[in-house]
């Protein structure tokens, strides 16, 4: 499907010019249909029918160190997306690298109900301030997988732990070409569930705030590439981000806006019954 999604482009009018932006161009969260939710076996066939407008690719990042923009060193897409029927974050992703280490990965950073605010890095806080605090009401995740993370662990939340593993946080994905570590050029996919939080208790779900989504919510949202091709060890050749907000891994201020859209107009509503062929066949018709 290559047409731009109108509904959309119209709503870019409509909430640059009403909300309050963080950090650059609002931005979309792709809204799935119930029932045609990505399946999370690594493979992005499920997410064929989001119109390019979703895309977030590469040549529209924000580079925070030295090196330009170059395809061949970093090149990706990632799409955002959520659903009402599960009320979950749906994230896909391809990344290209001309290496790719087990240091790297998706540093993602999210705010769902839009207040803002520190999040991370207390350190003047007491202990007892930053176990409830660090990660709870804006929330910083890293997404390795596929890679398996030198640290040890495919995903992860910082601050309170739980929110980052299954089932709050959910993933299919494989590399495509080339391996982990090994200096040479890899490309991986991945897609990710997310459950959405406005407060995370360091006592678990049942403490804290699930956060519910609706159409035409501004949600604050950022994600980064750290890219660290000649030494695993250094951001040493570029970070890129979407909104390119410093500080944004401590301040949801920093975060720039996603939007979370309508439904897409020719997109089945009703799928109980449907299997993925069948889906798929009805696109070919069209
Ligand atoms: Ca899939
Ligand atoms: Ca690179
Ligand atoms: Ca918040
Ligand atoms: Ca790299």
């Amino acid at each position: 499907m290559k047409r731009l999604a109108p509904i959309a482009a119209l709503l870019v009018l409509l909430a640059t010019s009403g909300a309050d932006a963080h950090q650059g161009e609002l931005r979309f969260m792709f809204q799935f249909p119930a029932g045609l939710e990505p399946t999370l076996d690594g493979e992005l066939d499920d997410w064929a029918f989001v119109p390019e407008v979703y895309y977030n690719r590469a040549e529209n990042m924000f580079n925070q160190f030295g090196a330009p923009l170059d395809l061949s060193d970093f090149n990706s897409f990632q799409i955002w997306g959520y659903s009402l029927a599960t009320n979950k974050v749906y994230f896909a992703f391809w990344v290209s690298d001309d290496a790719i280490h087990n240091t790297e990965k998706w540093s993602t950073t999210t705010d769902w109900d839009h207040t803002g605010g520190q999040f991370r890095s207390f350190g003047d806080e007491s202990d007892e301030f930053q176990e409830r605090w660090t990660g709870a009401q804006a929330q910083r995740y890293d997404i390795y997988a596929p890679t398996f993370a030198s640290g040890g662990f495919y995903t992860k939340q910082y601050g309170q732990a739980w929110a980052g593993e299954e089932p709050f946080v959910m993933w299919g994905g494989k590399y495509t070409k080339g391996e982990v570590g090994n200096f040479e050029p890899a490309e991986m996919q991945g897609e990710v569930s997310i459950t959405p939080f406005d407060d995370i208790h360091p006592d678990g779900p049942d403490a804290s705030t699930e956060h519910q989504f609706a159409v035409n919510q501004i949600v604050g949202l950022e994600a980064n590439w750290g890219d660290k091709d000649p030494d695993p060890g250094n951001y040493d050749d570029a970070y890129w981000s979407l909104f390119g907000g410093i500080g944004a891994s401590s301040q949801a201020d920093q975060f720039g806006d996603f939007l979370t859209a309508p439904l897409e107009p020719g997109l089945p509503t009703a799928v109980e019954t449907s299997t993925w062929g069948q889906v798929k066949a009805s696109f070919a018709a069209e």
